[in-house]
């Protein structure tokens, strides 16, 4: 069974196995969540994610797919990236969406991690609105099997909170 979680807060003060980064497919980061996990993390994070590009993703990590580097200096053993899809009003991209739930869920499942922390993927600067975001995000962990023990997940505001926990209620 895995318990779901909703804390309020910066997600590169958490604590947990594992901490997703909402990140973009040239892995060289960005800003939002992934210019903050860059700059707590440190350098040894982009160290690994140029490691990668030269290694297994020289065209880029496609969107939905999801990998892990070290954590550097967060409070966690990895980060696992994740490409959330461009929110789009004429195309329904909500499996891509799904796909980065499910896919960084297997990636913790292959490294043994028992607790996962997730920002709303794709709700900034991809412009997903939230309240849909929250319902794929929630149905998804709910709908995969894993051997993640809890998924928690960090909402920066208030707002976004409230939309997740009346999503999870
Ligand atoms: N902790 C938790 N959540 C955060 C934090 C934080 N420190 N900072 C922002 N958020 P975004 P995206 C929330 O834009 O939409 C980057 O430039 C934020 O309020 O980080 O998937 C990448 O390099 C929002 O709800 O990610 C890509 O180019 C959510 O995290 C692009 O943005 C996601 O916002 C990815 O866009």
């Amino acid at each position: 069974m895995t318990t779901i979680r909703l804390v309020q807060g910066d997600i590169t003060r958490e604590s947990a196995d594992a901490i997703v980064n909402a990140a973009n497919s040239s892995l060289l980061g960005g800003g939002g969540v992934d210019g903050a996990i860059h700059r707590r993390g440190g350098p040894a994070i982009l160290a690994a994610c140029r490691d990668l590009r030269a290694s297994r993703y020289g065209k880029g990590l496609p969107t939905g797919q999801a990998v892990a580097t070290t954590a550097g200096n967060l409070d966690a053993r990895w980060v696992i990236h994740t490409v959330g899809p461009v929110y789009s009003r004429s195309e329904d991209r909500s499996e891509l969406l799904a796909s980065c739930y499910r896919e960084s869920l297997r990636v913790a499942d292959e490294l043994g991690a028992r607790t996962v922390a997730f920002p709303a993927i794709s709700t900034g600067v991809y412009r997903w609105p939230m309240e849909d975001a929250a319902r794929i995000a929630l149905e998804t962990v709910r709908e995969t099997s894993t051997g993640v023990e809890e998924v928690r997940f960090v909402l920066f505001d208030e707002p976004a909170y409230e939309v997740f926990a009346r999503q999870l209620d």
